[in-house]
């Protein structure tokens, strides 16, 4: 008997991967608990005027106390992995040296339940959450920050490498080096364009040297790497337009792609940095260590980025513009607004840049097998009478994405899985918690969790193995 209703006219392939994703600063809180140290996102939340209303990681959805609570919600929806990360400053306080005990019962202890509940647990390395302590002694701008994660990762490798079904090395390193580094909106806050050049190396250099660690102690594990890869698409084929989408593919995308999967440096890139740096912090042998083979890509995807050539004078955008995240490498190019529909960050709605991305890979990568490792939209959401939670905007975002994913799947693109951005409402960076990507509801005055409409859809589209008419 076919368990799947007829109606499920969009399959997915037996064994497709369903699951939702989170990331430590964003849902745990306990901030300063059982040993835990500040990270960089603590410092940057708590500084005033970095983060919208003030708000900070410091309760967060309490998830740190509701594991087996969170848990539960998961198995209600039926999914079958679970992404997290793993607080580096709650296992390695300093960011070096041993770990703390309490920090790895912790991980260990959802881990364990999550295998119990028939979650495959996968694990990320680094959301975010430097400890402050290598921050300050320079951060990822210095190459020393390298090889205390490769320390790091062998000391989770070691506890709970023969548990975690999927490793990601990083998260978005995009994010973390040019709007960390770059333009300031993130964490540590910093505004070089120099010093984000050099992060994205030590960021390549330190998941090489992880997968080394990774893949001595837990043979058996999936190893990847998540990006926010840019779906860049020119605003026409004049060569001015397609020379401006190169530059943004270059500094966001191949930037990690060439050293990870080809072990070398773009060359554009290096002629497009070089006002800025001849790249002598990439030492001989280290485009060997980046090179590491990995098992998949993570890809996380929201919004396409639309671009054209611009003028000169028109363009705010250069390599002494503090407010750029591209280091100057992108030359003299517009962002132009994409058209149609936005959710509630402002990012358009459009599911055929992740087409796109997906189909792109499927050519430039070919046997890398890859995952949605995040796609999702904040939105407001509103509680009928009935005390339903309303959220028929997410609704409609999901399922015009999961066609797209099922559109690239029947053209070749080797998709395995999807993690739904986000399980719960939570701290959204330099939003703070004003900005709402969860399917379930969190009452931060309470913590109390209640699932949305979107919730139950995406139970019953993983129940059904693919979307109805
Ligand atoms: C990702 N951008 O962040 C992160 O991995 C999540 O932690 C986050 O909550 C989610 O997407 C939603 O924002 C991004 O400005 C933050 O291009 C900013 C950008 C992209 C991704």
């Amino acid at each position: 008997l076919d368990a799947r209703p007829a109606t499920t006219t969009l399959r997915f392939p037996t064994g497709f991967r369903w699951g939702t994703a989170t990331a430590a600063y964003q849902i745990e809180g306990a901030a300063s608990e059982d040993g835990r140290t500040p990270s960089i996102w603590d410092t940057f939340s708590r500084t005033p005027g970095r983060v919208r209303n003030g708000d900070t990681g410091d309760v967060a959805a309490d998830h740190y106390h509701r594991v087996s609570e969170d848990i539960g919600l998961m198995r209600r929806l039926g999914v079958t992995d679970y992404r997290f990360s793993i607080a580096w400053p709650r296992v390695q306080p300093t960011g070096r040296g041993p770990a703390v005990q309490k920090g790895l019962d912790f991980y260990r202890r959802l881990v364990d339940e999550l295998l119990e509940a028939g979650i495959r647990p996968v694990a990320t390395l680094y959301h975010w959450d430097l400890p402050q302590e290598l921050e300050d002694a320079g951060g990822w701008p210095e190459r020393d920050t390298a090889y205390r994660f490769g320390e790091y990762a062998a000391i989770m490798a070691e506890a709970l490498g023969d548990r975690v079904a999927t490793w990601t090395t990083l998260n978005e390193p995009w994010c973390a080096a040019f709007l960390g580094y770059g333009n300031g909106e993130h964490a540590p806050g910093r505004t070089s364009a120099i010093a984000s050049l050099r992060a994205a190396h030590h960021f390549n250099l330190a998941h090489g040297l992880a997968v080394g660690q990774l893949r001595g102690t837990a043979p058996a594990a999936e190893i990847s790497l998540t990006l926010n890869l840019h779906a860049v698409r020119p605003r026409s084929n004049a060569p001015e337009d397609l020379d401006a989408a190169r530059r943004i593919d270059a500094v966001g995308n191949r930037i990690f792609l060439d050293p990870v999967f080809r072990g070398r440096l773009p060359e554009d890139l290096i002629h497009d940095t070089a006002p800025v740096t001849d790249w002598s912090f990439v030492l001989d042998g280290d485009l060997d260590v980046t090179a590491a083979p990995i098992d998949s890509l993570g890809i996380n995807y929201y919004s396409p980025t639309v671009v054209a050539a611009a003028s000169p004078s028109s363009s705010p955008s250069s390599s002494s513009s503090p407010s750029s995240p591209w280091a100057g490498a992108e030359g003299h190019v517009s962002f132009l607004p994409a058209p149609g529909p936005r959710t509630a960050m402002n990012w358009p709605v459009d599911a055929g840049g992740l087409y796109e991305l997906l189909v792109r890979l499927r050519d430039d990568l070919p046997g890398v097998p890859l995952l949605i490792t995040e796609n999702g939209a904040a939105y407001d959401d509103y509680a009928d009478p009935s005390g339903a939670v309303k959220d028929p905007e997410r609704v409609e975002y999901l399922h015009a994405h999961l066609t797209a994913v099922h559109r690239a799947l029947a053209d070749g693109a080797d998709v395995r899985g999807y993690f739904l951005w986000s399980l719960l409402d939570n701290f959204e960076w330099a939003y703070g918690y004003s900005k709402r990507f969860g399917i379930v509801h969190v009452d931060f005055a309470t913590q109390r969790r209640t699932l949305k409409d979107s919730a139950r859809w995406y139970a019953d589209i993983i129940a059904r193995g693919g979307l109805p008419a």
